[in-house]
């Protein structure tokens, strides 16, 4: 069992990801030690390709969760309530 927290790392990725969602989720991206600073993981990889709506991130330093939505990403508050899509190897 077991599993990891997703981050997509292309927009193909991401449109499978969402249809899989169901609506919107938790990506495991933050930026909780450096505001402003995004660090997006994909398991134990790091992830360079970003997806923000225009005008996000837009929360500050009160908002440093990153939310996957329909076209794109949004910050929010790390405690809201919502779900994650996870990932496993099948190798
Ligand atoms: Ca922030």
């Amino acid at each position: 069992m077991g599993g990891m927290m997703a981050t997509p790392n292309t927009l193909e990725e991401e449109s499978h990801l969402y249809d899989l969602g169901g609506g919107g989720f938790w990506i495991d991206c933050n930026d909780i030690q450096e505001e402003g600073t995004w660090e997006c993981k994909d398991g134990a990889t790091d992830v360079d390709f970003r997806n923000w709506v225009d005008g996000q991130p837009e929360g500050g330093a009160a908002w440093n969760c990153g939310f996957l939505w329909a076209t794109g990403w949004y910050d929010y508050p790390c405690d809201a309530s919502y779900p994650a899509v996870c990932k496993k190897s099948v190798a």
